[in-house]
């Protein structure tokens, strides 16, 4: 029966045109409206999140112990941020799985409908809930209280969490160059800022390059961010070339020799110039000046956008070949799911989740430490 259900979703899902998904380069992808409302609320209800860790059990695969270990590898507080962050996420997905089977029901047709509505208001995606949920459809004999379907979620968003995961790159070439792209208002800026940090304190010589070069203010905001890291700025003008921006902050990498280059780029222009052409342009420089370069196109995404992240990151890949996506704004959003849409839906690894406005609120993704936050 639950097999039934399965079948009838993935033909109304094949009906959809891959168009359906995709949006439109000049309007909306570049739309600061979308963007700005829906920043996150921020606030994080601790005692929830305390109950819900004590009713749930821990992920296959990750006993205490483990999860313990995980936590305390990172700098105090930030496996905390984490899971305090997800909490409502973690609300939907826990929460609501047991209030599935009250009443003690069984798993059916109706109940998989329910569980689809649950996955799908967390952001998970359409496509990866289907996913999911035909793996639980094949297991439903096994199934019998909502602790059995948590663990093959937990085991089955485990796998597709893995499978785009890539040990961190290892940073060989003399300075290597990280591009940071994104549509306005997902967090180049403070993912920077909190890049040159890490990058600073593990020792290597930063310069960050202002290539933001339209947004009044941006030069500002990022000159503050590199005090704040205590590394080098090179900036011109506002609204002067952007790519010439990009040039000089590699040269003086050279000459100084520094390690790492951090090129910010704006995530708007002017109405009547593309944007994903500027983006190529700087790239096309930074290449000219420095053979290999950019070593990094960093695409950063901002979670409190929901599915349409992926959009962003399907036009921004087809036009500049992003390596690596670092995922915002996670701290307080209820979409948290969008992690596992990302990790399923696109081949490009989650290399970072930024969980708060400050300096430290940086983490490289781990998929297991990730999955302990969230259920
Ligand atoms: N809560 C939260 N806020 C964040 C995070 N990252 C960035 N922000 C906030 O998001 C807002 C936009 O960040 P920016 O870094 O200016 O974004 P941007 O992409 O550089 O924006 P433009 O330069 O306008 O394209 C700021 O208020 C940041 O503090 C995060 O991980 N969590
Ligand atoms: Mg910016």
């Amino acid at each position: 029966m639950a097999l039934n259900w399965f079948k009838k979703k993935k033909h109304k899902q094949e009906e959809k045109t891959p168009s359906d998904r995709k949006i439109d380069e000049d309007s909306e992808v570049l739309d600061t409206e979308d963007v700005a409302d829906t920043q996150p609320s921020g606030n994080n209800d601790d005692r929830e999140h305390q109950k819900l860790e004590n009713e749930t059990p821990p992920p296959p695969h990750i006993n205490d112990q483990e999860a313990d270990q995980t936590a305390s590898k990172k700098p105090s507080g930030l496996f905390k941020r984490l899971k305090s962050g997800l909490s409502k996420t973690r609300k939907i997905l826990s929460t609501d799985i047991n209030e599935l089977f009250a009443g003690n029901r069984k798993i059916d047709d109706e109940l998989l409908e329910e569980l689809e509505e649950i996955l799908i208001t967390s952001d998970i995606g359409v496509q990866t809930t289907m996913d999911l949920i035909q793996n639980i459809s094949i297991k439903s004999s096994e199934i019998s209280g909502p602790d059995q379907l948590k663990n093959i979620l937990r085991e089955k968003i485990l796998e597709l969490l893995d499978a785009t995961t890539k040990p961190s790159q290892e940073i060989v070439d003399k300075p290597h160059v990280i591009m940071v792209i994104g549509v306005n208002g997902v967090g180049k800026t403070t993912t920077i800022g909190k890049l040159a940090a890490r990058f600073s304190s593990s020792g290597k010589k930063v310069i960050i390059a202002a290539a933001d070069t339209f947004r009044a203010a941006a030069i500002e905001q990022l000159t503050i961010w590199a005090d704040r890291a205590g590394v080098d700025i090179i900036k011109h003008k506002d609204m002067s070339d952007p790519a010439a921006v990009a040039f000089d902050g590699i040269q003086a990498a050279v000459a100084r020799d520094a390690d790492i280059v951090l090129v910010d780029t704006a995530g708007r222009l002017h109405t009547r110039k593309n944007l994903m052409e500027e983006l190529k342009k700087i790239k096309r420089t930074i290449s000219k000046k420095l053979p290999g370069a950019p070593h990094e196109i960093l695409l950063i995404l901002d979670a409190t956008t929901g599915q349409n992240a992926l959009s962003q990151a399907e036009l921004f890949n087809d036009a500049l070949d992003v390596t690596g996506i670092a995922l915002t704004k996670l701290d307080g959003t209820a979409k948290g799911g969008i992690v596992v849409s990302i990790c399923n839906a696109l081949e490009i690894p989650l290399n970072y989740i930024g969980v708060g406005e400050k300096i430290e609120d940086l983490q490289e993704f781990d998929p297991i430490e990730f999955l302990h936050a969230l259920f």
